[in-house]
């Protein structure tokens, strides 16, 4: 595997960016902030590696909450199919075939606002047999209570997602029947446990340039930056309020995804939904401007995903491998030993 330089202690990383610092960091001249965001990948991180998972919806539709962008609030009338809870034994199997295409962390997400202690059961149930297949672990399940992010921790879990969206300021324009604090106290939940924290947002959805830099400030400012930052660009659906929007420009989201990778210099910034409708060039310009995971699969929750072929052949043309899970494992055992 590819040498890592030897990372720099946790100690030298920054959690007091201000606004304004991140926002001329967004407006640098764009060779200028990819040079100072790459030099840094490379200081961090293997250069030709990518972390890749799986997204599985094990429950789908019918969600009470009313998020904008998403296919599965109740309040929107979208076409997806809705599902229950999906048994154990179907989880496995498409477990097991995400590890055979190479995938290392398999993500279980669920169209709720919260499980109930019932639901975590099953979830539990899913988490111990993924672990058993060998693979690393995380689940989406909306807001969680102290006492259920230690069972989860008990049951192995590796990393919870669980995002925060958007900025403080432009999340009423989103979302409205949860609080952006109710986010912060979730994923509070999670890092007390110990559990991997997998937070990031979404872009494109009518927020500005001040709107980034601050999400990105409530990211980067946090006691301990999230292991995992999931940068989506809305992938726009038909019947969700968000549907039919201006989106962001492909520069824009570069410069978003250079700004994390440089404010959060350790963590694994994934380029997440929204790359089914990306040329190959503009994911090789998020690769080099430090995005290092990515969903792997032909299908996100509810959305397609690109082909595992066509990424096969983008990893082959860029010279990039899939890191391996045993890097990763120790990477997040080194966070909290
Ligand atoms: N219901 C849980 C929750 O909201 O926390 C878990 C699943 S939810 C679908 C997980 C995340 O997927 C959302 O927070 C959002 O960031 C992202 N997401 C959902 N729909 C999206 C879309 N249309 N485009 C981009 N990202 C999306
Ligand atoms: C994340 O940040 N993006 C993923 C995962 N975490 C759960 C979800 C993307 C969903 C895209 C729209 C859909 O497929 O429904
Ligand atoms: Fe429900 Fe999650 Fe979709 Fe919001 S993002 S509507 S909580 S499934």
């Amino acid at each position: 595997m590819t040498q890592v330089n030897p990372r720099s202690t946790s100690t030298n990383l920054r959690h007091d960016w201000s606004l304004q610092e991140i926002e001329a960091l967004l407006q640098k001249p764009f060779n200028d902030l990819l040079f100072e965001a790459h030099t840094l990948h490379r200081q961090f991180h293997a250069a030709n590696e990518v972390q890749i998972s799986s997204l599985l919806s094990i429950k789908t539709g019918a969600c009470p909450e009313d998020c904008g962008y998403c296919s599965q609030s109740a309040r929107h009338n979208t076409e997806i199919e809705k599902e229950r809870l999906l048994p154990l034994d179907e989880v496995i199997e498409k477990a097991k075939i995400a590890k055979s295409n190479g995938s290392s962390r398999f993500c279980m997400g669920a169209a709720w606002r919260n499980p109930t202690d019932k639901n975590l059961d099953k979830v539990i149930e899913m988490i111990s047999a993924v672990k058993k297949v060998g693979m690393q672990t995380c689940v989406t399940l909306g807001m969680l209570t102290d006492a259920q992010s230690q069972r989860l921790k008990d049951a192995g879990l590796d990393y919870y997602n669980h995002n925060l969206d958007t900025s403080p300021e432009f999340y009423g324009n989103v979302i409205t029947t949860r609080t952006f604090q109710d986010r912060l106290d979730t994923l509070q939940h999670v890092r007390d446990k110990g559990i991997n924290v997998c937070s990031g947002g979404i872009l494109g959805m009518g927020e500005n340039a001040t709107d980034r830099a601050s999400m990105l400030q409530q990211l980067a400012n946090m006691p301990q930056h999230p292991e995992s930052v999931p940068i989506n660009m809305l992938v726009q659906i038909k019947g969700t309020p968000l549907f039919g929007g201006d989106g962001i420009d492909n520069i824009e989201f570069i410069r978003s995804i250079a700004a994390a990778r440089i404010l959060m210099p350790e963590s694994q910034v994934r380029l997440s939904a929204g790359r089914h409708e990306m040329s190959d060039e503009m994911q090789a310009m998020c690769f080099f401007a430090g995005a290092n995971s990515i969903f792997y699969g032909d299908k996100l929750l509810t959305t397609e995903n690109c082909e595992t072929n066509d990424d096969l052949v983008l990893f082959a043309r860029l010279g990039i491998k899939p890191s391996e899970v045993e890097h990763d494992l120790v990477k997040a055992e080194a966070c909290h030993s």
